[in-house]
């Protein structure tokens, strides 16, 4: 298999751009759902990280309860009740997100989204959960599908056990992308991107102090704001594990221990990620 490595100087060349007078409309207006009243972290969390990853917009559509938690740690955000009518909150949206502390009851949501969102959308965490049976509805979209899952994820997807997916990373990622022509983004150390027409990347940034609950819904809302300032799908994608990994990388170069490592601690030092990537 052809496996090409995702590096520094590819991160620069499919970087957005920010034009003098642009406004706030033209640096993507994103959509997230997510979270529960169980999970309010993993909406916060992905929200914040689409908000500093330069989208213009960051719309969150969750349970009312959840608002104004959520708000507390994102005040750039709007909401959307998750009661209301989805067409409504897609309408304007660049690009949208669904999954992270969604919950395993959503999965109408998640259908609904695949046959009527025609934009790029990224489903993760609870969005993958009953995956495998809308792969009728996905192969019938053509608008870019992009999902993240884990191991873990990866196996309940494809119907087989996490030892598979771990022993062949390479082998199940470009086969779910070919097979349900979407884009495979197959977390882990050592993230793989595969993309529906056979691309094959291997991502070498980040570290285990990513290994704890939240760092895969910041990965989510980076994603999520780098395809909605418009670079092209995989080079987003990429560029996103990439500075996610990069971050973390940098915590522990600034002397923050492995163990204390957090998502909320990636959303804080993006800044400087951005800047010497
Ligand atoms: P184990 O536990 O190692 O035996 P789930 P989830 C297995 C939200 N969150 N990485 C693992 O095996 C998410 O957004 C909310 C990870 C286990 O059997 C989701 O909505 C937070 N797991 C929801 O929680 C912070 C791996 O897979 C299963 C693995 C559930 O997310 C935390 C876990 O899969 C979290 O992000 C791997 N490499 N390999 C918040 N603060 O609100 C194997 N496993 O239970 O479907 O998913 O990741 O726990
Ligand atoms: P999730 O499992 O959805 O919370 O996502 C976890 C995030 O942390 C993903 O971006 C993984 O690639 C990353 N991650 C988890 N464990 C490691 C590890 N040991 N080394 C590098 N990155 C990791
Ligand atoms: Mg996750």
């Amino acid at each position: 298999m052809n496996v090409n490595s995702w590096s520094k100087n590819l991160v620069s060349g499919y970087w957005p751009k920010r034009e003098p007078n642009s406004h706030k409309g033209s640096h993507g207006k994103v959509g997230i759902i997510a979270g529960s009243e169980t999970m309010p972290g993993a909406a916060a969390l992905c929200a914040a990280a689409a908000v500093e990853s330069g989208a213009g917009l960051t719309t969150v559509n969750t349970l009312r309860s959840v608002i104004p938690i959520v708000a507390g740690h994102v005040p750039e955000a709007t909401f959307y009740y998750r009661d209301d009518n989805l067409n409504g909150f897609l309408e304007g949206k660049d690009a949208v997100a669904a999954g992270p502390g969604l919950g395993r009851l959503s999965d109408d949501i998640i259908e609904d989204l695949i046959t009527n969102f025609n934009g790029p959308l990224v489903i993760d965490a609870d969005g993958l959960y009953k995956l495998g049976s809308h792969e009728d509805l996905i192969r019938k979209r053509t608008a870019p599908l992009i999902i993240t899952p884990h191991a873990g994820e990866m196996a309940r997807i494809i119907n087989k056990d996490i030892e598979y997916v771990n022993s062949n990373r390479y082998e199940t990622a470009a086969k779910l992308a070919a097979d349900y022509g979407i884009y495979v983004v197959l977390k882990g150390p050592e993230t793989i991107v595969a993309e529906p027409e056979g691309g094959l990347w291997i991502n070498h940034t980040g570290n285990s102090g990513l290994a704890k609950g939240g760092t895969g819904d910041v990965l989510t809302g980076m994603m999520l704001a780098f395809i909605a300032q418009g670079t092209d799908i995989q080079p987003a994608v990429s560029n996103a594990v990439y500075l996610h990994g990069y971050a973390a990388d940098y915590l522990i170069e600034q002397g923050v221990a492995i163990e204390t490592v957090t998502g909320s601690k990636v959303i804080n030092v993006l800044s400087e990620s951005f800047q010497a990537a």
